[in-house]
């Protein structure tokens, strides 16, 4: 799954995808690179970050969506909100990705309505205060159950469950800490059967580890990726799709043809 944040204040792109045309040349980009999804968000999430109004998010993503509908690939609109859940599913969105994991009223009614893949994601807390002081007796078991009560919640409305993704939500809400133990523990949320999305791109979970500013955590980045499909991922959420696919590449290879002689 590549990003494309149309947002001016994204951690790790730095708004510098904001304007209609830059998103949809990095969107295509990522594309020729080979990215399966898209992800089009117009809300950073990122520590620290205000809320957009629903105006805004629409501005910035339906154009997109629009031009790229016929793209060839499925694509995921990053959004809390309904309305725009809703505008993006009728503008040819296929998958709905929400860091609340549609805890919005209204938010399981709009994916309901529609035939739309879901991914939910765990946060403790909201983006403008999540890492000041993130708390959990057992992280892993803290967010599988979390996530458990909100696909049974989107289930209850109908949703089918080969519809639904699950995700740890790595960085929200988290320390080091905590981050190192979902990924160490991504196999119990794949046990529960639904695919897993792991977001771990050039997060600062891996700026705390290799020391390296936003702009110089490429390696980090693919290693993550890398680490969290041999932990049971099915979909990683990358800037970097062509360095991500190399590595995924050689550790499919392996897999592939660990029994020849
Ligand atoms: N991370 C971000 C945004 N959306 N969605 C899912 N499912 N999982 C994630 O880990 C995830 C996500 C934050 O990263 P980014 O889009 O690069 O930054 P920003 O929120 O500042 O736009």
């Amino acid at each position: 799954m590549g990003v494309v944040n149309v947002t001016p204040d994204s951690f790790s792109d730095g708004g510098q995808f904001a304007r209609f045309d830059t998103a949809l040349a990095q969107a295509r980009r990522l594309l020729d690179e080979g990215a399966d999804i898209l992800d089009i968000g117009g809300e950073s999430s990122r520590p620290g970050a205000a809320e957009v109004g629903t105006e805004d998010e629409l501005s910035r993503t339906i154009p997109l969506i629009e031009a790229l509908r016929d793209c060839g690939k499925p694509i995921s609109v990053d959004t809390s909100k309904p309305e725009v859940m809703r505008a993006a599913l009728a503008a040819g969105a296929s998958i709905v990705n929400d860091v609340r994991a549609l805890v919005a009223p209204g938010a399981v009614d709009a994916v309901a309505a529609s035939d739309c893949g879901v991914v939910l994601m765990h946060m403790q807390g909201a983006p403008r205060t999540m890492q000041l002081e993130p708390r959990y007796d057992d992280v892993v078991a803290e967010v599988a159950r979390f996530l458990a009560a909100r696909r049974d919640a989107v289930l209850v409305a109908g949703v089918a469950p080969e519809r639904i993704a699950l995700d740890p939500g790595f960085g929200f809400g988290k320390t080091l800490e905590h981050n190192l133990a979902l990924l160490r523990g991504l196999d119990a949320l794949a046990a529960f059967g639904q695919p897993v999305l792991a977001g771990l791109s050039r997060k600062s979970m891996l700026g705390a580890i290799t020391g390296k500013p936003v702009t110089d955590r490429l390696a980090a980045s693919v290693a993550a990726a890398l680490l969290a499909v041999q932990r049971g991922a099915n979909i990683v959420r990358v800037h970097d799709v062509a360095a991500t696919r190399d590595a995924l590449a050689v550790w499919q290879a392996l897999e592939e043809h660990g029994e020849a002689r």
